[in-house]
């Protein structure tokens, strides 16, 4: 009677052990079907990058065809999901660092890890700049990024882009008067326009946004952030860490948050 029951409660343990490894592989499954790109920087110099951006174009490297990205954190790493694997071109930027452009195969269902080494920018009197950075209200659904996109030495690439870190979207800006054929041509000093972005602005929290530029020979100056850099904090900066700025820009970032064109001129130092 004992081994019995003991038999008869061990098939129910097994089956019921069964069962709940059906459900957990059931419920569990979709997340391990998630693509990600995903990779520590570090610099030529040996230092961990503790701020940036990343963004990947769907297929060819140097396509323009920008989708996906995301913030590098201060530890160093970053970590995108990508809605499908195959052919993507992979960009990392960090002010003071040359930019990392690389064309990755992408293992679908997969967490592909890549390696990224940033050299160190010898000079940034060369580096494009970003000002007057504007959010613009286009409807309740939907908002437009603008900016100004200057250049010491006139070489700027067709690289323009902002980047939603918090739904890993990333979007190329175009000069307001047209994109150029051909994307070796040097690209014009002035206004750059995003596509029109399927977001309501209201209630958008401007910290989740990034914004770079570089050159056709790899510069970027700094990753600006989408809010504005208030003059007595500016003069601050230099003795302040970039944690301690980051929590002072969220304060001020809740207050704008309702404005429809936000200019700013913020940047994330490293
Ligand atoms: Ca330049």
């Amino acid at each position: 009677m004992y081994s019995g029951s003991s038999s008869i409660t061990r098939n129910w343990l097994t089956s019921s052990l069964a069962g709940l490894m059906i459900s957990w592989t059931l419920f569990v499954s979709p997340s391990w079907a998630q693509t990600f790109v995903s990779g520590k920087v570090i610099t030529s110099d040996g230092m961990v990058v503790a701020s940036g951006a990343v963004a990947l174009e769907k297929g060819e490297l140097h396509n323009n065809a920008f989708l996906t990205g995301g913030a590098i954190g201060s530890d160093g790493t970053f970590k995108i999901p990508l809605p499908s694997g195959g052919a993507w071109g992979l960009h990392v930027y960090s002010e003071k660092y040359i930019y990392f452009p690389l064309q990755i195969q992408v293992i679908e269902s997969a967490d592909n890890d890549i390696p990224v080494i940033l050299p160190v920018d010898g000079t940034t009197k060369d580096d494009p700049k970003i000002s007057n950075i504007g959010l613009k209200k286009i409807s309740d659904q939907v908002f437009q990024v603008a900016m100004q996109v200057d250049d010491p030495d006139n070489n700027l690439g067709p690289q323009m882009l902002a980047i939603d870190t918090k739904r890993f979207r990333s979007y190329r800006l175009l000069p307001k008067d047209g994109d150029l054929k051909d994307v070796k041509a040097d690209f014009p000093i002035g206004e750059y326009v995003s596509p029109f972005i399927p977001l309501a602005l209201d209630g958008e929290d401007l910290n989740d946004w990034l914004f770079v530029v570089a050159d056709h020979q790899c510069s970027n100056g700094p990753v600006y952030i989408g809010y504005p850099l208030p003059s007595a904090l500016r003069a601050r900066r230099a003795t302040l860490n970039s944690n301690c700025i980051v929590r002072r820009m969220r304060f001020f970032s809740r207050v704008l948050s309702r404005a429809q064109i936000v200019p700013a001129t913020g940047f994330l130092p490293n």
